[in-house]
């Protein structure tokens, strides 16, 4: 049986990404995609870029990593994303700039001949719109002509199949869940495109005390205890 793994919105948490990484492995899964947001909030960015691109994981682009590259690291809501990706830009390879460089906003790709998008956002928006649901009207007015569109972005898992057999998917957050559920969250899909969204219990205390180290406030990390949103 063919099956993928989608991971997404990483955001620079090495413990997560290896424990999900580790997961993979252990299914004898060897295709993996990246929905994006590889870097921002956590402090092990060229880490998590070097797995990526070691593993060759094809990868699209995230809000986060477009604000690093293009943005001087601003993003103009969040004063505190800002503030984590200047530092972030000041502490950067030049292979993670590189990498980062290389993303594409999306990405079309075959799974079991079947036409699957692959964006960070989503369909009118590629790097930053939240697409908590989508409708057969959003389909249509975006002319979205594959069968499987899957976005990351918000942290939270979402599955929809419709009439017509197109498929929606958001595999969550391997970095940063949201959802109350403090576990490193992504998605296998099968041939039959159903889908298996798998939680892994990880260290996040590593990544706690590696903030705090960096000097950064208690509040960055702490939701990752949780599960929760900062
Ligand atoms: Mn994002």
């Amino acid at each position: 049986m063919n099956k993928i793994a989608i991971i997404s919105d990483i955001h620079g948490n090495l413990p997560a990404l290896e424990a999900v990484l580790d997961d993979i492995k252990s299914k004898n899964i060897t295709t993996i995609y990246c929905l994006g947001d590889v870097v921002g909030y956590y402090c092990f960015f060229n880490e998590v870029v070097e797995k990526l691109n070691d593993l060759k994981i094809q990868t699209v682009l995230g809000n986060h990593d477009d604000a690093l590259i293009n943005h001087q690291g601003v993003i103009e809501r969040s004063k505190t994303c800002t503030n984590i990706l200047q530092w972030q830009l000041k502490n950067a390879k030049q292979e993670t700039i590189d990498f980062l460089k290389s993303l594409p906003t999306h990405r079309e790709v075959v799974h079991a001949n079947n036409r699957m998008k692959l964006i960070h956002a989503g369909l009118k928006d590629n790097i930053d719109e939240y697409l908590f649901d989508v409708s057969d009207l959003y389909f249509e007015s975006n002319q979205f002509k594959e069968s499987i569109l899957i976005s990351g972005h918000t942290h939270l898992i979402s599955y929809k199949k419709f009439y017509s057999g197109k498929v929606w998917l958001n595999p969550g957050s391997v970095g940063q869940p949201r959802d109350g559920n403090n576990k490193a969250s992504y998605l296998i899909l099968d041939e039959e495109l159903t889908p298996s969204f798998i939680r892994v219990a990880y260290n996040y205390n590593l990544v706690i005390s590696a903030m705090k180290e960096k000097g950064f406030d208690d509040y960055i990390s702490e939701g990752l205890k949780t599960g929760r949103k900062i």
